[in-house]
């Protein structure tokens, strides 16, 4: 019998798989993990246009944190298709390896005295925000996912701000402690508990193992694949998109023929009175130079058209493969309004939708002088379906799937 104890005692805490090995395995997984992840992220927002404010980038106060290295290419033309799909697949991925580093650094969390010198209370402050920022990074990542955007509106800042209080932590932490963690790996070999004890993530007095260190680094393991062979499929089509029970987008289509490929948000649930889409009701406005030209679908239809085979990839992780999309080049609405051949500018996109993120974007003038970069009237040889945007959408290579706004209704050229 053991009399009860504090978590502050060492005594406490009775596994034997806590040890300097255990957590430095755990720690090198994550060290190249989450760089990965924090690049791909910067990708993203780079990504967005977030020059282009306040449609696309509405993070407040953003100074010198909101830069970004280059205007965002569209080639190739799956190249947001990679970046995101990776940072959502490791971000999901990774959280059992986070969870077990945590797990087997608890102790430390509770030792007495909290702060023994002015070193160590600085460095538990920068544990404070390492771990904390590390849940709310994963959290907020895997709330907006798998809930759609549980804030609206505000999980891009957020998610943008805490990768910035988390990585510099993250920075710090690291450089203390790789050059231990590679030596334990160096040194300790998984049961190697003989060589371990003197180190403070040792219980002093454990309970007979239930499993041994490999084990439970086995354990971890097998969890982090079963997430990533439930979720990767997200990015591919057909039988491979059904192995992903776990995400959003996964599983099986949303329907078969031209238009049977993943759908964000279809027309009802954004509230798209049809009646507004008709042939006599919808006019595109294009406006830029002080001019304003008014189109019907059927006017759009005489303009040369143009084909593109073109992904949507979504900042949610998933993407459809290529689709065959046909319309008229933005360009060439850019001519429209007295844009010569080449001098096409920015232009913010406007959809009929009245309510709710992602009804207007802006497009940077690489984007929009891009051949391939259509306002679409067709998919796979059909006319839009409703849900994929009718009468007009965007759709521009390499871009997040947020700036090919549906149900377009304005489009306005200028440098923005
Ligand atoms: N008007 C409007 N356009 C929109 C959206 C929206 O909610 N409203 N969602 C965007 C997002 S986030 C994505 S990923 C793509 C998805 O296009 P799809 O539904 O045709 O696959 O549409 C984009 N265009
Ligand atoms: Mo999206």
């Amino acid at each position: 019998m053991h009399k009860p104890e504090l978590p502050t005692s060492p005594t406490f805490w009775r596994s034997s798989v806590r040890g300097p090995w255990f957590t430095s395995v755990l720690g090198v997984v994550l060290l190249g993990g989450i760089t990965v992840l924090f690049v791909t992220g910067l990708l993203s927002y780079a990504a967005y246009n977030p020059n282009l404010s306040p449609v696309n980038d509405m993070t407040p106060d953003k100074g010198l944190l909101g830069f970004y290295l280059f205007s965002w290419p569209t080639t190739p033309r799956w190249l947001y298709r990679l970046t995101q799909g990776v940072h959502v697949t490791l971000g999901i991925t990774l959280i059992p390896v986070l969870l077990a580093k945590l797990w087997s650094v608890v102790p430390k969390l509770f030792t007495l005295p909290p702060v023994r010198s002015l070193a160590h209370g600085l460095e538990r402050v920068s544990l404070l925000l390492l771990v904390g920022g590390a849940l709310f990074e994963f959290t907020t990542g895997v709330l907006n996912v798998q809930l759609d955007y549980l804030f609206p509106g505000s999980f891009y800042p957020l998610h943008f701000y805490g990768a910035w209080v988390f990585f510099a932590a993250f920075v710090a932490h690291a450089v203390l402690r790789v050059p231990m963690a590679l030596r334990n790996l160096r040194h300790l070999r998984g049961e190697g508990q003989r060589r371990e004890t003197e180190d403070e993530l040792v219980a002093p007095d454990p309970d007979p193992p239930t499993v041994s260190r490999r084990g439970a680094l086995g354990f971890v393991g097998g969890g982090s694949l079963v997430l990533f062979a439930t979720t990767a499929g997200h990015s591919f089509d057909g039988p491979l998109r059904e192995t992903a029970v776990l995400a959003p987008h996964g599983g099986p289509e949303p329907g078969s023929g031209p238009g049977g490929f993943q759908i964000n948000k279809t027309a009802a649930v954004v509230g798209i009175d049809m009646r507004e889409t008709s042939e006599e009701a919808w006019r595109l406005v294009v406006e830029g130079r002080g001019r304003t030209v008014r189109l019907s679908r059927d006017e759009l239809l005489e303009l040369p058209l143009r084909s593109a085979a073109l992904p949507i990839a979504c900042v949610e992780g998933w993407s459809t493969s290529d689709q065959w999309w046909r319309g008229v080049p933005l360009r060439d609405l850019a001519r429209l309004v007295g844009y010569e051949e080449g001098a096409a500018p920015d232009v913010l996109v406007e959809s009929l939708q009245r309510h709710g993120a992602f009804r207007h974007a802006a497009l940077r003038y690489n984007q929009v002088r891009d051949p391939r970069s259509l306002l679409a009237l067709f998919v796979n040889g059909e006319d839009l379906t409703p849900d994929h945007g009718y009468p007009a959408r965007i759709i521009v290579p390499a871009a997040p799937g947020v700036l090919n706004t549906k149900w377009v209704a304005r489009m306005t050229f200028g440098d923005l």
